[in-house]
């Protein structure tokens, strides 16, 4: 009953930020957020589950950024745990769970191995784990290719007595070892002499490049991954468990579904699962939210259809404007402590302190992202510009089996489709231009956010949530807001135009 016209939606650029009093030193901005319930980033930035934009080059670039990448899902379950196991592996201090070789393994084999894991030195241990040598990529080079099949790892391999660290080495104890034996890798063991760890010097150098990494309490590299609750999901969620996923998206494009809902409950409550964080999604509702609040979900993960690739709002006529969604998810999400993220449509980094003003806690990019070189995908050339491919997941291409087998389409409810004509696409495939490493990508948009910190006054993200004031603007504005009445002859880094 009554208006069935409701409230007056709007999206981020329907705003604009107040400036406030600052009395702040660059270094006193302080950009760590929230992600989930237990989980904070250094940098508030999630890279979406989507095909042409995560996969684990990404996921690790994202958190070595002090960021977080969630592996999409539109690949096999074994795939997938495949990626989480390479984010995790790549250390940035110890490694907990090295990659072992057997004494009669062959030469053959160890190169296998090396490509497969793209790592070049490993621990010989024999059937009870316990270090008998090392073997690297070196140890190949004296012996001929030929050889390889029928030469064994212990008669290359640089047998005990080794240089070795206890299981519970600290960092300085163990730069100590590595410099004074000018050691390229530490194994660590236990009393017994079982292998426990791996400290590689090529490691420790990167964990002091990246200072503001995203790290588990083991100090390995955080990632996230997509499930949703269709079919095989659980096993997909156990099979990413025991891989050490960190985080769980259960999310669909309409996330308001009973199904997910009782996922993420599941999730929650099965002694398998429940102490990984789970990030239910996507709504645009009070109540949507407030569903995925009751069900236990540590984070929300707010957006119907703002997204740069995203037909749904066309195809259905369904959506929410993006900064009323995210202010009314977060009415239901606040008092329960639970944080909000801000799925899709930002396009300019004044879009991250704009989200946060409205009550999320980070922000999830697809189209920002999707021109770095760590993306999956080549580069293509266009007129001598370069471009990467991105395509929404309820896209023809990401849902149809033309190329490979999608396992995603019931993302976008057409998981009992079987013929690809018979797909009702929401989603659109096209390209963005190519933007060289994520690092520089980041460091424009976290550069933006700061800024949006200096002008409105805040210190902290909190602090800008709790303070920041919109002001509604008019097309006008928004005209007067972007470059105008001049022809712009040079792009900027972060800025390419209306
Ligand atoms: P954007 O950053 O605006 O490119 O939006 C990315 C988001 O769009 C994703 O995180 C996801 O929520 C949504 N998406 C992905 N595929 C599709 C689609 O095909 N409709 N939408």
């Amino acid at each position: 009953p009554g208006d069935p016209f409701g409230f007056l939606g709007l999206t981020y650029d329907d705003v604009l930020l107040l400036p406030g009093y600052s009395d702040l030193a660059p270094s006193d901005i302080d950009t760590t957020s929230r992600l989930t319930r237990e989980i904070s980033l250094k940098i508030p930035l999630i890279s979406a589950a989507m095909d042409t934009v995560t996969e684990s080059a990404m996921a690790i670039a994202m958190a070595r950024q002090g960021g977080l990448g969630v592996l999409h899902r539109n690949l096999s379950i074994e795939d997938q745990a495949t990626q989480v196991d390479l984010v995790k592996r790549t250390q940035t201090g110890i490694i907990t769970n090295p990659v072992t070789i057997g004494p009669d393994a062959t030469l053959e084999e160890l190169d296998t191995l090396a490509g497969q894991f793209r790592i070049s030195g490993f621990p010989v241990v024999d059937t009870e784990n316990k270090l008998i040598g090392m073997v690297t990529n070196r140890d190949l080079r004296f012996t001929p290719v030929a050889e390889w099949a029928t030469t064994k790892v212990d008669e290359v391999m640089t047998p005990q007595p080794l240089i070795t660290g206890p299981s519970g080495i600290s960092r300085d104890d163990a730069t100590l070892l590595l410099r004074k034996h000018k050691l390229e890798r530490l194994p660590l063991i236990d009393p017994d002499g079982r292998i426990t760890g791996l400290i590689t010097v090529k490691d420790f150098v990167k964990s002091e490049q990246f200072p503001n990494s995203s790290k588990d309490s083991q100090g390995r590299l955080m990632v996230g991954a997509a499930i949703g609750y269709f079919g095989d999901a659980w096993q997909r969620a156990t099979a990413l468990i025991d891989a050490g996923v960190d985080v769980l998206v259960a999310d669909t494009a309409h996330g308001n579904v009973r199904m997910l809902i009782e996922m993420v409950k599941r999730l929650k409550t099965d002694p398998a699962t429940k102490d990984v964080q789970v990030i239910g999604g996507n709504v645009a509702t009070r109540q949507g939210a407030q569903a995925f609040v009751d069900a236990g979900a540590d984070a929300v993960k707010v957006g119907v259809g703002p997204g740069s690739i995203c037909t749904t709002r066309v195809v259905t006529g369904v959506g929410v404007p993006q900064i009323t969604a995210v202010y009314e998810a977060s009415l239901a999400c606040k008092p329960a402590g639970v944080p909000v993220i801000a799925d899709g449509g930002l396009k300019h980094s004044g879009e991250i302190g704009k989200a946060i003003v409205a009550g999320a806690e980070s922000v999830m990019l697809g189209s920002l992202f999707a021109g770095c070189e760590e993306t999956p995908g080549d580069l293509v050339l266009v007129n001598g510009k370069q471009f990467k491919t991105y395509r929404g997941m309820g896209s023809m291409g990401a849902m149809s089996s033309r190329g490979k087998k999608s396992y995603s389409k019931d993302r976008y409810f057409q998981a009992e489709v079987t013929s690809d004509d018979k797909i009702v696409p929401e989603g659109i495939e096209g390209q963005v231009a190519y933007k060289g490493p994520l690092a520089t990508v980041a460091h424009q948009l976290i550069g933006g956010l700061h800024q949006t910190m200096f002008y409105t006054g805040a210190r902290t993200v909190p602090e800008l949530q709790a303070e920041g004031r919109f002001v509604r603007i008019t097309s006008a504005s928004l005209k007067e807001s972007h470059p105008h009445d001049v022809q712009m002859t040079v792009e900027a880094p972060n800025y390419s135009g209306f």
